[in-house]
């Protein structure tokens, strides 16, 4: 039998009352008057109401900073746990410590040597006493160890025996942000940056620490903090002095920061004129400002770099490549062990849509693939999960078959830019897994993506995951449910060969309930939400059809043609789809290894759901199960728009079984999730009808017998607009305000009954515009009128702002007249598209 440990050599619980103090001191607080905390999010640590069956004296064999966190962290969720029981201070215990501490402080005690971020759990039994040994690789090892026993704990689980052994996947786990010095986020929709503010870094910094736990609790390392976009003027010494505090508040918690360095930066704050990525002169302003850098920072973890694409300046003005410029870059931080990000994200944004062999798509692997063995051991190369942009889907980036003898790393989207803006429902684990499995057939062999970015299909030192997050000082994310992306990018950085399913289960259980019924509704909620939102954004591998050239977020099917960009779904009066094949394509096929390209290259072999990134084919074509393209796309947009609707349903479900104030919180985004899949919809299907022709067989594409359209009202004030594009209106028109008050009447045709009044109006920047409906001049109720209050992109009516307010459960009669009354605000000038019957429910 092994004689437990009893205390450390170091002594190190010296401090356990004063942490036990502040500890029960902190779970006192009320919650509203904590800032932003990693609790809203899942290291909530909730009372399980059940005993704990775990020693609750933490003691560390070390003295270092993540050690200590590690103690931290365990004492304060143990505290949690067990509803503010006063931590043991008996015999049994909890040892923290490295495997080389362990060696030191117990020479009799065989430990096995671990790598640096694993850690091993060990439960052990004396004849008096209990101890559960967390040991690390290193101190990082022990506080990932420490997460580890809590989150299992936290769920529920017995770990009175516990015994588990991990280690990370990859070595690179970072997030990126998009932040600008000003304190706006590029693609962030959770508010300003939590880092920079008015060109300064914030004062107050908690929210930052706050942030790195939460990463640190799912496996994060490293955190780049600045916009890919425009990044020199963070080099300015004070820049780095505030950068240099932020890394202090990340740096207990294991997480590096890096930053995104312009390669202009030389000649736009270095004074040279040249930035040419071979130039001595250059070359040594790079490594000076790299040792600059390290003197603020000295455990920097490195650069992200975006050149020569969309703007950003890079080596193609000088002849030179990106590895060119990486190496440069490489060079300065290889002394200090910091790595390079590049990114493969280089394309041309002035594409001829005239000419079918341009494609973007082809852009990574043809600029990247010759330059395969040409970069520094510190470079790894940076790829977005497609070819693309994030779309609602895109076949996986056939570069991640292309660079052997290259480090690698996926970068993937946490903020949902192509995929709903947090407005919408969206968990992108199963995407996200989808290209993680996905097998790339390396000269014939399995090659699935997971295993060439952590290194192990090519026997690279270096790869990983990078997930671009912009998290903001709104709750993160912006959205509740939406932090279920984070967490599991971490998760799925750590281990992917976890599946959606239990990561979603994990998540709910940590940050919602562990009730099962709430676990199961939540989780099947989240893993149909990406499927949904595919099918009414996107479906057949069109990507996402929105406004590429503005928003990125509402409907606007033709904003990716006849333009320079590149994102062509080439849709016309007889077909869609891009034909990609080398046969009679842009060849882009053939980026692919050879098993691969050729099930792509033939359209038959294509899977449906990739068909349009591939083929250009007629709608009438049919599908794998004998469905034309067309009335696929019918179907699909009316289904995701149903499954939409019913996640409303579902979370009501949800009532008085999880936390009344994030019910309150999720409804109404659902709710709004529901009525804008359903402009997503009708602009889609609207738009192929009038293109093809092709009528709906059930005849719902462009057919809405329970609408009562504004243009058809009889108007008082209100003027009649063209919406554009036309197919975000109902019948391409909408009406729209110019007076103090208008108004918009009907006299109700249809049969008697119940009903629930749909207002589709669309919600204007610049001012709040307000609306009133009544019934034979009476209110319907409280849900009669309402304010036109939302944030929402464009300032003309569109599909990004196209919104819908129910009255529910209203009683109307042939001959009622139903009337709405807009009153503009500002540049909102209360737009209002239709109203509409729907079967009546009773109020949420
Ligand atoms: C940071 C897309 C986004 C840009 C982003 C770019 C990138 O184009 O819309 O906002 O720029 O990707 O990944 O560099």
């Amino acid at each position: 039998m092994t004689e437990p440990v009893r205390q450390s050599r170091h002594g190190s619980f010296v401090h356990l009352r004063l942490a036990v103090f502040v500890l029960v001191a902190l779970a006192m607080l009320p919650a509203v008057s904590l800032p932003q905390t990693a609790a809203q999010a899942w290291p909530t640590y909730r009372a399980t109401g059940k005993p704990l069956r775990v020693p609750t004296r933490v003691d560390t064999l070390g003295q270092s900073l993540l050690e200590q966190t590690a103690a931290i962290e365990l004492r304060r969720g143990l505290l949690a746990l067990s509803g503010g029981a006063p931590l043991e201070t008996g015999p049994n215990n909890m040892l923290l410590g490295t495997v080389e501490e362990m060696h030191t402080d117990h020479p009799k005690t065989a430990v096995q040597s671990l790598e640096p971020d694993e850690f091993l759990i060990t439960a052990r039994r004396g004849d008096l006493t209990r101890e559960i040994d967390i040991i690390g690789g290193s101190d990082r090892g022990v506080l990932y160890g420490a997460y580890a026993f809590l989150r299992d704990l936290s769920q529920g689980a017995d770990m009175s025996n516990a015994s588990l052994h991990e280690r990370p996947a990859m070595p690179i786990r970072w997030v990126d942000e998009w932040d600008n010095l000003d304190g706006s986020i590029e693609r962030g929709y959770a508010g300003r940056s939590i880092f920079f503010d008015n060109g300064h870094v914030r004062d107050d910094l908690g929210p930052v620490a706050e942030y790195a736990r939460l990463l640190a609790s799912v496996g994060i390392n490293g955190c780049n903090l600045n916009n890919v976009n425009n990044a020199s003027d963070f080099f300015t010494p004070e820049m780095l002095r505030g950068i240099a505090r932020i890394a202090e508040v990340m740096r207990p918690y294991g997480v590096r920061v890096g930053l995104s360095a312009d390669i202009a930066s030389p000649q736009k704050i270095g004074g040279l004129n040249t930035f040419d990525p071979l130039d001595p002169g250059v070359q040594k302003w790079w490594a000076a400002k790299v040792n600059d850098i390290y003197g603020f920072i000295p455990d920097f973890a490195g650069f992200t770099v975006k050149a020569d694409s969309e703007g950003q300046p890079g080596p193609a003005s000088f002849g030179r490549t990106p590895a060119d410029a990486a190496n440069t870059l490489a060079a300065a931080l290889a002394l200090h062990h910091g790595v390079v990000l590049y990114r493969a994200f280089v394309y041309n944004h002035h594409l001829d849509w005239h000419d079918p062999k341009a494609d973007r798509a082809r852009a990574a692997y043809d600029i990247f693939h010759p330059l395969d063995g040409k970069f520094a051991p510190n470079v790894i190369i940076q790829t977005k999960e497609g070819p693309i942009d994030f779309q609602a889907r895109e076949p996986v980036s056939p570069l991640f078959g292309g660079i052997p003898q290259t480090n690698q790393a996926m970068e993937l989207q946490i903020t949902q830019e192509y995929m709903g803006q947090q407005r919408h429902l969206v968990y992108l684990a199963p995407m996200w897994k989808e290209v993680l499995d996905f097998d790339m057939r390396v000269g014939g062999a399995s090659t699935p993506v997971k295993q060439v970015i952590s290194g192990q299909a090519f026997h690279r030192p270096l790869g990983g995951m990078v997930g671009v997050a912009c998290v903001g000082r709104e709750a993160w994310l912006g959205s509740p449910l939406a932090l279920a992306n984070l967490y599991a990018f971490g998760r799925l950085a750590w281990n992917p060969n976890l599946t959606p399913e239990q990561i979603a289960a994990e998540w709910t259980r940590q940050t919602i309930s562990n009730d099962s019924s709430v676990v199961r509704i939540i989780t099947a909620m989240l893993m149909q939400s990406w499927p949904a939102y595919e099918s009414y954004t996107g479906p057949l591998g069109l990507q996402t059809l929105t406004d590429i050239t503005g928003s990125h977020y509402g409907p606007n099917v033709e904003a990716s043609e006849r333009n320079g960009w590149g994102q062509w779904h080439k849709a016309d009066q007889q077909g869609v789809g891009f034909d990609r094949t080398v046969a009679t394509g842009s060849g882009y096929v053939g980026q692919y290894q050879p098993e691969v390209a050729k099930i792509y290259e033939n359209v038959a072999t294509t899977p449906d759901n990739m068909l349009l990134f591939f083929h250009h084919v007629p709608y009438t074509y049919k599908l794998h199960d004998g469905k034309t393209v067309i009335q696929y796309l019918y179907d699909s947009h009316y289904q995701g728009a149903a499954q939409a609707a019913q996640f409303v349903g579902e979370w009501e479900r949800l009532k008085g079984r999880v936390d009344p104030a994030l019910y309150a919180d999720v409804l109404p985004r659902l709710i709004y999730q529901a009525g804008h899949a359903v402009v997503w919809r009708d602009a889609v299907t609207q738009y192929f009808l009038k293109l093809g022709g092709i009528p709906d067989e059930t005849g719902r594409a462009g057919h809405y017998p329970r609408r009562l359209e504004a243009e058809d009202a009889r108007l008082t004030g209100y003027k009649i607009v063209d919406v554009n594009p036309w197919e975000d209106a109902s019948g391409g028109k909408a009406v729209s305000c110019d007076e103090a008050t208008c108004s918009a009447e009907w006299t109700y045709k249809g049969a008697a009954g119940r009903f629930n009044l749909a207002v589709q109006y669309f919600d204007l920047q610049g001012g709040v515009a307000k609306f009133a409906l009544s019934i034979n001049g009476q209110s319907p109720g409280p849900d009669g009128s309402w304010p036109a209050d939302d944030h929402l992109p464009t300032p003309h009516p569109h599909g990004d702002n196209s919104t819908r307010h129910l009255a529910y459960n209203v009683a109307l009669k042939p001959g009622d007249t139903i009337r709405v009354e807009g009153a503009p605000d500002g540049k909102d000038r209360a737009s209002l598209d239709y109203v509409e019957t729907l079967p009546a429910t009773p109020a949420p």
